[in-house]
């Protein structure tokens, strides 16, 4: 694990055209993921960090953004996404997180939330430990947008 990484979130530009707000957490752009399958680089706007991948239902693509937490205790995690009407209604999103049972979520990507920031949930994380969010385009029906995640403390 990175221990720059709070340093380098603050780094972090958005992307062209975007308005979105500047990212208070520690923020795991696309360049940071861990891509199987085949995923496409977009940098239409907007995006967080410039640019975000893209990948079919027929590419069995998987986009894996693993992070850890430098306190113990409860964090939202955070998915940055713009929508699209050819994007997946049905992406299935995993949280992985040391000795605990996967989350599993159904991301609607045809929908864009406010900011494009579309939160999963606040859970929480012990320090130390490997946690990943995982996206999967496998079986969707449409394209898979991977393009930020933010965990951000919640308490
Ligand atoms: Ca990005």
């Amino acid at each position: 694990m990175n221990q720059d990484l709070p340093r380098y979130a603050q780094m972090l530009n958005l992307g062209d055209g975007s308005d979105l707000e500047k990212l208070s957490g520690i923020v795991l752009d696309d360049t940071m993921a861990v891509f199987k399958g085949e995923w496409s680089k977009t940098g239409l706007p907007p995006n967080v960090g410039g640019a975000a991948r893209i990948a079919g239902p027929r590419a069995e693509g998987q986009a894996r953004f693993e992070f850890s937490v430098p306190a113990s205790g409860n964090y939202q995690v955070i998915l940055y996404w713009a929508g699209h009407e050819n994007r997946a209604s049905n992406s299935r999103c995993v949280l992985e997180r040391q000795g605990q049972p996967e989350e599993v979520r159904v991301l609607n990507q045809r929908q864009t939330a406010p900011k494009g920031a579309n939160t999963l949930g606040t859970f929480q994380f012990n320090a130390g430990a490997t946690n990943a969010v995982v996206l999967h385009s496998k079986g969707t029906d449409g394209n898979v947008v991977a393009d930020a995640v933010e965990i951000r403390r919640a308490d």
